[in-house]
């Protein structure tokens, strides 16, 4: 069998996804997904221009020769651009081996340890107000696990990923242009404001609710010690990017004050970055992408390390993740022995379908993952020719003083 050609395709509804599509001498194809958010034009170059040529002719089904082929012949390692770039090519071999085999990815891995995964889904408000209207509206969608981010009385600009408005939605890729938006930051009244307001959200919706919380990698360890201690109370499902994730002996401190579940990775893009703080046991959950950490390949050792130290999975699954990649990641779920959580939000827009049709289907906050063989997700092809690519950039953060924070 011989990989006979790949073609890249970058758009969507309201998205620029990287969607790869090998080809082969058997008519069988598999899908990719290598969305870098507002970065995808360069993945989509580094498959074309580079690692498609070097692939074709290669047999498909040594997906494992295949992704060492890419990693280390590469020479120069990693970053998320290639890293992303080889996850796409890593998914849709995967997709290939389970259409020849018959079976869907999960019976690759290991098989089902669950008939459906949990996730979480986000809510935001621009005051607590609004905020806690948001997680009633996603309780009442089923949801049991609720990630939720609130305007901080004072700050000018809204803090992480909330809307300026009552009732507004906020979206982090701004579609204006390249040049980014700016959000201002104020540790301090971050710090006295949002303990409280986590310790409230949980007086008002009971013991049962999986609350999450994002700080998005803006405070210092010693505030970020301090922040986990105070929230206790509120009882946490998880606390995600304290502090920037590349000090990782920072969360030492953290975990020398609270107890409070650490949920860090989403921008790591390698089994070595997850290495330090899995074995030591710095964090509770690990929250890599297939895309951008390499594939299922890589990801599936990232899993069986962090299971060796009570880390769970929560992979990453904002918007900007195709539901090719939510699905490569819907089978490494079903199959985990140590998952934890699984972020999801919404593609399900009438077009999202239509260009992606699968049958994984969402349930009572679960995600139940399709018995179809290999990625269980098809890709219209016709369809993807209406959307074409269109330049958006992220905020960037400022402190008031116009200091540049980490976003
Ligand atoms: O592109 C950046 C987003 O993916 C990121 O801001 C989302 O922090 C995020 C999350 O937890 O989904
Ligand atoms: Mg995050």
């Amino acid at each position: 069998m011989k990989i006979t050609d790949a073609k890249v395709f970058v758009g969507g509804p309201g998205k620029n996804y990287v969607t790869l599509k090998i080809l082969t001498d058997q008519g069988v194809y598999g899908l990719g997904d290598a969305t870098l958010n507002n970065r995808e034009t360069l993945p989509a170059a580094y498959l074309r221009d580079y690692l498609i040529p070097a692939i074709i002719g290669m047999d498909p089904r040594n997906s494992e020769d295949i992704w060492q082929f890419l990693y280390r012949g590469a020479y120069f390692r990693g970053g998320p651009i290639a890293m992303a770039a080889y996850g796409a090519i890593d998914m849709a071999l995967w997709d290939i081996k389970g259409k020849i085999a018959g079976l869907p990815v999960h019976q690759l891995l290991g098989g089902r340890s669950r008939d459906g995964a949990l996730v979480y889904a986000h809510a935001a408000g621009s005051d607590l107000e609004d905020l806690a209207d948001s997680v009633a509206a996603r309780i009442e969608e089923g949801y049991r696990a609720v990630r939720v981010q609130c305007g901080i009385p004072g700050m000018p600009g809204a803090g992480y990923a909330v809307p300026g408005t009552r009732g507004a939605r906020h979206y982090i890729t701004d579609f204006g242009g390249l040049r980014p938006s700016v959000e201002y930051w104020d540790s301090g009244r971050y710090l006295r404001y949002m303990p409280g307001a986590l310790c409230e959200l949980r007086d008002r919706f009971g013991p049962e609710l999986k609350i999450l919380h994002d700080v998005h990698h803006r405070l210092m360890p010693r505030e970020a010690a301090a922040f986990a201690r105070a929230v206790e109370p509120a009882d946490l499902f998880w606390l995600e990017d304290p502090t920037p994730a590349e000090d990782q002996d920072a969360l030492r401190l953290l975990r020398q004050h609270s107890t409070v579940p650490v949920a860090i990775g989403e921008v790591f893009q390698s089994l070595w970055q997850c290495n330090r703080l899995i074995k030591q046991e710095l964090i509770d959950f690990i929250r890599v992408a297939v895309t951008y950490a390499g594939g299922i390949t890589p990801v599936r050792r990232i899993v069986d390390l962090a299971g060796m130290h009570h880390v769970r999975t929560g992979f990453h699954g904002a918007p900007s993740h195709s539901p090719v990649s939510m699905a490569a990641q819907a089978h490494l779920n079903a199959w985990a022995p140590n998952f934890g959580i699984q972020e999801y939000l919404v593609l399900g827009t009438a077009e999202c379908d239509a260009l992606f049709p699968s049958d994984h289907r969402m349930e009572g906050g679960l995600f139940h993952v399709s018995d179809a063989p290999g990625l269980g997700v098809d890709f219209d092809e016709a369809l993807a020719a209406r959307y074409v690519y269109a330049p958006g950039s992220h905020p960037v953060v400022r402190l008031e003083d116009g200091t540049m924070w980490d976003y």
